[in-house]
């Protein structure tokens, strides 16, 4: 891999003005300059609040999630991907937030790089006081002072065995270097870096470089390199104890061909319970049965049986190394559900893209050419689970994107209830079928 002069995109930060996060991104990006790492292998894990949003100005990898969890997803991340280099981004309200995650990853020594935005305050929601707020700070939830003892992020992961921990500020100028070594390191770092809120926290308690430091050799907090131990490191230690433990793969082998040359976009939207993700599925390993990649990624509500179901295919004679498809080569709507949810991939497609829907749905207005699959015409009675598989063997059929045999030979190796209704609607689609209703 060619050496990269920044894995900054173009995107402009979104912080006020002297927030200390901007300095903090900088020097992690002068960090991963130094290191000299492929961005493929490195998974920015980015929690909630201001910190937040750091992980979309990279050109890394990344995974956004609930506050405070950050550090479960960045876990679970090491544990598949043991080869990744994971590098949390989160604010002091996560560290508080999920604090028994915190204890939990530096109890395993879990080789994922944790930086603290600690900004002394819930910045984005408006400056409330956090677990390491200092003792007498003015927040909007502390008018008359913080009467809490703050939490000792370092002294308390350290006694807990995680194998790098370093405390200072977006100040030092050696902050690349210890970003660099903790992310170097196989063990559970924590990089404790004290910064400014200027909307909050610095205005309410005329805050500075200085009295930065003032206030950690008032704590008696440790500072610079505090622990830095050979912990056996999780990820590792679990494959050699319990190799068995690697969830089991089932390896697909290609005996289909497909004529795509290009990564194709393929995008179903349908309604819960209507098998969009399980139909997209099949899609994905018919076509790895040609010989092809195939990447999926399913949006659906946190109320499962309700609402829409949409699942972004993307099929390639290459590797695939972005799973999204935000404007689809094709797009096969169900449902009203399915057509909400897919505005904005409709409005991204063009006059070449091909757009299939059921009736229904059949005066859409869109520049992409408009197919309209009746699942009523379908030679066999279609239950309404196996809608979706049937639309989506007719646009594999018409697009020609692989055959309909990789179809039934997705669904016979994956065999279970159901495959030969499953088989039925895939041969359904084929285009001499005959059958009686
Ligand atoms: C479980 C949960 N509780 C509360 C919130 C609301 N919330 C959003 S951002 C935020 C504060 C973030 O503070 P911090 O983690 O310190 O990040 P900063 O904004 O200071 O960078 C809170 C409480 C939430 N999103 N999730
Ligand atoms: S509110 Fe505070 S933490 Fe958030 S961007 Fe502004 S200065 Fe930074
Ligand atoms: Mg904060």
């Amino acid at each position: 891999v060619t050496p990269l002069s920044s894995y900054r995109n173009e995107g402009r930060y979104p912080f006020c003005p002297g927030c200390g996060h901007e300095h903090i991104l900088d020097k992690l990006n002068t960090a991963l300059v130094k290191l000299a790492l492929d961005p493929r292998q490195i998974v920015i894990v980015s929690d909630i609040g201001c910190s937040g949003l750091s992980d979309q100005y990279f050109t890394t990898d990344a995974f956004h999630g609930l506050h405070g969890r950050s550090i479960t997803y960045a876990t679970g991340i090491k544990l598949a991907r043991p080869d990744l280099k994971v590098i949390v981004t989160m604010g002091d309200g996560g560290t508080g937030i999920g604090g028994a995650h915190l204890l939990a990853a530096a109890r395993r020594n879990i080789g994922i790089t944790v930086l603290v935005f600690n900004n002394f305050n819930f910045g984005m929601t408006g400056g409330q006081h956090s677990a390491t707020t200092p003792p007498g700070a003015v927040t909007s939830t502390t008018p008359g002072g913080n009467l809490e003892r703050p939490l000792d992020l370092c002294a308390t992961v350290a006694a807990n065995g995680a194998g790098y921990v370093w405390r200072g500020t977006n100040f030092d100028a050696d902050l690349p270097d210890r970003i660099a070594e903790a992310i170097q390191s196989e063990s559970f770092a924590v990089l404790d870096i004290w910064e400014l809120c200027t909307a909050y926290y610095l205005p309410a308690n005329k805050a500075s470089k200085k009295t930065l430091r003032e206030t950690l050799d008032t704590l008696g907090f440790a500072v610079g390199l505090i622990q830095r131990k050979e912990f056996p490191e999780y990820a590792a230690a679990l494959r050699h104890a319990s190799p068995m433990r690697a969830p089991a793969v089932r390896g697909i082998e290609a005996r289909f061909d497909s004529s795509l040359v290009a990564p194709f976009h393929l995008v179903l939207a349908g309604s819960a319970g209507g098998k969009v993700r399980s139909a997209a599925r099949t899609v994905a390993e018919a076509a790895i049965l040609s010989g092809l990649y195939a990447a999926q990624r399913d949006d659906y509500p946190i109320t499962v049986k309700t609402g829409h179901s949409l699942s972004e295919l993307v099929m390639s004679p290459r590797e695939i190394h972005y799973s999204g498809a935000e404007r689809p080569d094709a797009l096969l709507i169900l449902s009203a559900d399915g057509l909400a949810k897919s505005k904005p991939h409709l409005a991204a497609m063009r006059a070449e893209d091909h757009v299939f829907v059921v009736p229904e749905l059949g005066e859409l207005r869109t520049a992409a050419s408009v197919h309209v699959i009746d699942p009523m015409a379908s030679p066999v009675v279609l239950g309404p689970a196996r809608i979706a598989l049937y639309a989506a063997a007719v646009v594999v059929r018409t697009l020609g994107l692989f055959a309909l045999e990789a179809l039934a030979a997705a669904v016979t190796e994956r065999g279970g209830e159901g495959a030969q209704v499953r088989l039925d609607a895939i041969r359904a689609a084929a285009p001499n079928t005959r059958g009686s209703r």
